[in-house]
């Protein structure tokens, strides 16, 4: 058995090497970009995921996997590029239609196509017929099938192998075939389903989180202005036996529950107003919270007669981990220090050595420097810490909730 993974990013790399060392099969993985290829063989992890590195070592050195710039025959073919945005919040297919056209030359009878790139629904029968319009002897030939990852970053050794997966064909036999592959190296149950479904459930996981998370940041404001804590309050109504409220933060970060709602109101605006307000309310959040921050420095001023120092901490878009990117925590950091210039901020990340735009403090000498201290995201060491009554404390993140 040999496969082709289209794309080697944080769900295609580690799919194409536990596929290789637990499923037995062949695989070769395509990325145009030349470094990604060039470290893949060399047995070097370009993403940041524990453990990982050393089992592409293990299938490079047996020869299961090799990267490469363009994909080879194979028996299967899987489609795990990125799908970003293009205009206002419109989703952009065209790499899975450009990865979608290189191996339409390559298929086969008998051969399994599989998209597992978050996708709008429709997406994969809009490439299946993308293919037999190139290859119409292939109609009904070739199995096509949509099956999205669900892994947490950080965790992905052991999800992508123990999560349940939901993976639907464009017809049954297309499921059938998919779900034999991924029980090659799948332990989790395969949930079979139609494709449209196996789409929409994908982007229904993550808009879900969104809407809960935003209830959460809804009620953070309606408490800041009630005088109400928000977190004794939320442990308090989670004490219902059917209630399970999560928790409010600086806003909503990373690539998945920020991004995939969109996939949902670009498609159906009429209907996803939930979905969508849901999205306002998280997004707001943050700027909600650079308010907060720029208003406490400026009452401090005024009663103070100086500028104050302030503690900005956690960079990360979730609590403990090393990842900046669509981070909610970074916006804010460049919202204050843009608003004031002169005054004294003090940056703190743990999971990052350094910042190429951002000078880092370590988190407890910014701690007791800091006149008001700005709790960004709940990174465990920052539990660690005092109150202090001394000094002015925005906590975001619930660093010192009971
Ligand atoms: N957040 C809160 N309050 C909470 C929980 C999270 O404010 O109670 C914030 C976090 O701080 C972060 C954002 O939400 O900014 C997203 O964090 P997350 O832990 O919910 O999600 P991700 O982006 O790390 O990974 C998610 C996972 N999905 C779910 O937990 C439903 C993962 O299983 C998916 O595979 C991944 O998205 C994906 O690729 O879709």
């Amino acid at each position: 058995m040999k496969a082709c993974f289209m794309g080697l990013g944080y769900i295609g790399l580690p799919t194409a090497i536990i596929a290789a060392k637990e499923g037995n099969v062949d695989i070769v993985g395509v990325d145009i970009n030349p470094s990604v290829v060039e470290k893949t063989n060399a047995g070097r992890l370009h993403i940041i995921e524990p453990g990982m590195e050393e089992m592409l070592q293990e299938v490079i050195a047996s020869g299961r996997l090799h990267a490469s710039l363009t994909p080879e025959v194979s028996d299967a073919y899987f489609i795990v590029v990125p799908t970003p945005f293009k205009g206002d919040h419109e989703p952009d297919v065209s790499y899975v239609e450009s990865a979608t056209r290189a191996v339409i030359p390559l298929l086969k009878e008998g051969d399994l196509y599989v998209i597992e790139s978050t996708s709008p629904v429709g997406t994969t029968e809009q490439m299946a017929q993308l293919i037999f319009v190139e290859r119409p002897e292939l109609e009904g030939k070739i199995y096509i099938a949509y099956c999205p990852e669900r892994v947490l970053p950080g965790n992905v050794i052991y999800e992508l192998v123990h999560n349940d997966r939901v993976i639907g064909g464009i017809n049954e036999e297309s499921t059938h075939k998919a779900q034999e592959f991924y029980s090659r190296f799948v332990k989790g149950t395969l949930h079979p389903t139609n494709a449209r479904t196996a789409e929409m459930c994908k982007l229904t996981e993550n808009s879900s989180r969104d809407v809960q998370i935003a209830f959460a940041n809804e009620l953070s404001l309606i408490c800041d202005k009630a005088g109400i804590n928000v977190w004794d309050l939320i442990n308090l109504a989670n004490k219902h036996p059917r209630v399970n409220i999560l928790q409010p933060g600086c806003g909503v970060g990373g690539h998945c529950i920020a991004v995939d709602p969109y996939f949902i109101t670009a498609a159906f605006p009429a209907e996803s107003k939930m979905i969508a307000t849901a999205r306002e309310v998280n997004n707001y959040k943050a700027l909600w919270c650079a308010e907060k921050v720029k208003n406490a420095m400026l009452e401090f001023e005024l009663k103070n007669k100086r500028q104050p120092t302030v503690a900005l901490m956690g960079l990360a878009f979730k609590p403990d981990i090393d990842d900046l990117r669509e981070s909610p925590a970074k916006q804010i950091v460049s919202r204050v220090m843009q608003s004031n210039s002169n005054a004294d901020i003090l940056v703190v990340e743990p999971n990052v050595e350094t910042h190429n735009v951002f000078k880092l403090t370590d988190y407890q000498e910014a701690y007791d420097r800091a006149d008001i201290v700005v709790f960004l995201v709940a990174h465990k060491p920052f539990k660690q810490l005092q109150w202090d009554d001394n000094k002015v404390i925005l906590d975001f993140c619930g660093i010192f909730k009971k």
